[in-house]
């Protein structure tokens, strides 16, 4: 890495304070690097950093030179994509086709906040007393933006891009177990001319650096990914002082297979909607909803197709599911397979660790499942899921809705008007009709229910970091003629 200092505070790339911690590969399992996190003091120090640039810089009110920063940074960010996703192939295990993904949607996400603020005009209309309204919106102030590590980059992009945009200074911490393309990003954003203090790196864990970030007096606005225990947490910490805040959270998402889908097809698409990623994925399909007439012929061809997935070196172009994330992370995908078998679910397959090097562990499916069970109610956020058989469209919406989570769903069927019909009845953020998983810049992503607040990408994404101010003005002071004395 070209970086041997870890934090880039007001401008400057300083050396951590804090823990040092060695950041694993967990293909190999071999130190990949080694960073110095920041200190509960330098994280306070980025925040009164950030403060001061919004304050003492023109980054807020200079649209221009927002926009012409985002849309370099996104010009370096492609030029230097092969090099970047391999860094976060390194870091996270996963295959090197889907990081590739990752790094141009980050890219494109810089460009679409970048064109959209250009565009941006202000709503305005004559009142019949003869003012004039204005809607103008407004950048929150101190972000402070935290993401996991399933898509390091990228769900930092969903937030970095729409808070620069709109002219807000920020803190970012990605996951402490994956800084290294945020390293790597931050270097991009200074040779596109970020002004000192507008753009703060901090890396560390949770507690304490985490916390300062979002308990400090000086942040306007935190924006968090990450698993709902955190969230709640942090949606408590905000509540004492109105601190805006947007999380997006846990989910537990149904794909509902009805009766007249094509089976080979829908096979394929649950394993990419479950196992995409390792099913290290907010949205994974994790429940199966299938048709009880076509259920042995899918469990038939889901079985042949996950047997055949290439398990291996994520960086090889022919991987389709790599390690995952962590010996921790494993251990508790293994735990909740014991779960999954005490609570009597059979498992049809998988569960077995692959070689004796890195954290591999082949994708599990479980039948035999009821509602009430843990493995169907709980995140697990690994290559697990359960399947369901329904018989009519009310007990497949009843089996979606059935979880306390509403991230995201699928419906697979030949009929797109019946699956219409399905899908306004879900209570989630994203449904796919026919299709799975990809995100669109331009389209709001966020859950329903225990899934989050707020939103994030397209227009929505934007207006999370802005405020809206009405102002309401006449050309000259003139007679109220309320009162009865006069002037
Ligand atoms: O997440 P955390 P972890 C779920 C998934 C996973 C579990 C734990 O089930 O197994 O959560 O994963 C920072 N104040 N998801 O521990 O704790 C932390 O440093 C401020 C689902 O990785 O939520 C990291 O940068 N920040 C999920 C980020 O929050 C705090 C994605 C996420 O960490 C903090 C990830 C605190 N008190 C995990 N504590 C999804 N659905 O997208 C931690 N952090």
């Amino acid at each position: 890495m070209h970086q041997d200092k870890h934090l880039y505070l007001n401008g400057q790339w300083v050396n951590g304070e804090g823990l040092t911690r060695q950041i694993i590969n967990p293909a190999t399992e071999e130190i990949l690097t080694t960073i110095k996190e920041a200190s509960k003091e330098q994280a306070e120090d980025a925040v009164t950093y950030a403060a001061q640039a919004f304050q003492q810089t023109d980054w807020a009110v200079n649209k221009e030179k927002r926009i012409k920063v985002l849309k370099t940074a996104a010009g370096l960010l492609e030029e230097s994509a092969d090099e970047v996703a391999r860094l976060e192939t390194l870091n996270t295990g996963k295959p090197i086709r889907e990081a590739i993904l990752d790094i141009y949607d980050s890219a494109a996400c810089l460009r679409y906040y970048a064109d959209l603020m250009s565009q941006a005009e202000f709503w305005k209309k004559e009142m019949e007393d003869g003012t004039v309204s204005e809607v103008r919106k407004e950048p929150i102030g101190v972000c402070s933006l935290i993401v996991p590590w399933n898509f390091p980059l990228l769900l930092g992009m969903w937030k970095i891009a729409p808070a620069l945009a709109a002219g807000n200074t920020v803190i970012y911490k990605p996951s402490e177990i994956t800084p290294v393309t945020a390293l790597k990003f931050t270097e991009i954003l200074e040779k596109s001319g970020v002004p000192a203090g507008v753009f703060n790196l901090v890396l560390g864990e949770g507690d304490p650096i985490g916390q300062t970030l979002v308990s400090s007096e000086k942040v306007d606005k935190v924006s968090f990914t990450g698993g709902s225990e955190t969230g709640r947490k942090i949606n408590q910490e905000c509540a004492g002082s109105f601190k805006r805040v947007s999380l997006e959270l846990g989910g537990k998402s149904p794909l509902i297979v009805l009766e007249d889908a094509d089976i080979k097809l829908a096979a394929e698409w649950a394993i990419f909607g479950s196992f995409f990623n390792q099913g290290e994925v907010c949205v994974a399909s994790s429940r199966l909803l299938v048709h009880e007439n076509i259920y042995e012929e899918f469990i038939a061809e889901l079985l042949e197709k996950v047997k055949n997935l290439k398990i291996g070196d994520p960086l090889k172009e022919e991987t389709d599911f790599g390690p995952v994330i962590s010996e921790q992370h494993l251990r508790k995908i293994e735990d909740y397979i014991k779960i999954g078998k005490a609570e009597g679910a059979e498992c049809l397959y998988g569960g077995e660790r692959v070689g004796s090097k890195g954290l591999y562990i082949t994708p599990v499916i479980f039948s035999n499942v009821n509602q009430n069970m843990r493995i169907v109610q709980e995140e697990i956020f690994g290559p697990v899921v359960t399947i369901q058989t329904f018989n009519t469209e009310q007990e497949a919406i009843e089996l979606a809705n059935g979880t306390r989570f509403g991230l995201a769903a699928g419906v697979l069927s030949a009929d797109a008007e019946k699956a219409d019909r399905i899908a306004s009845q879900i209570k989630a953020g994203t449904i796919w009709i026919n299709s799975y998983h990809t995100p669109y810049v331009e389209a709001p992503w966020g859950g329903y229910k225990q899934s989050g607040i707020g939103r994030e990408l397209g227009p929505q994404g934007l207006d999370g970091f802005m405020e809206t101010k009405h102002i309401n003005k006449k050309e000259h002071l003139e007679p109220l003629n309320w009162y009865t004395f006069k002037n």
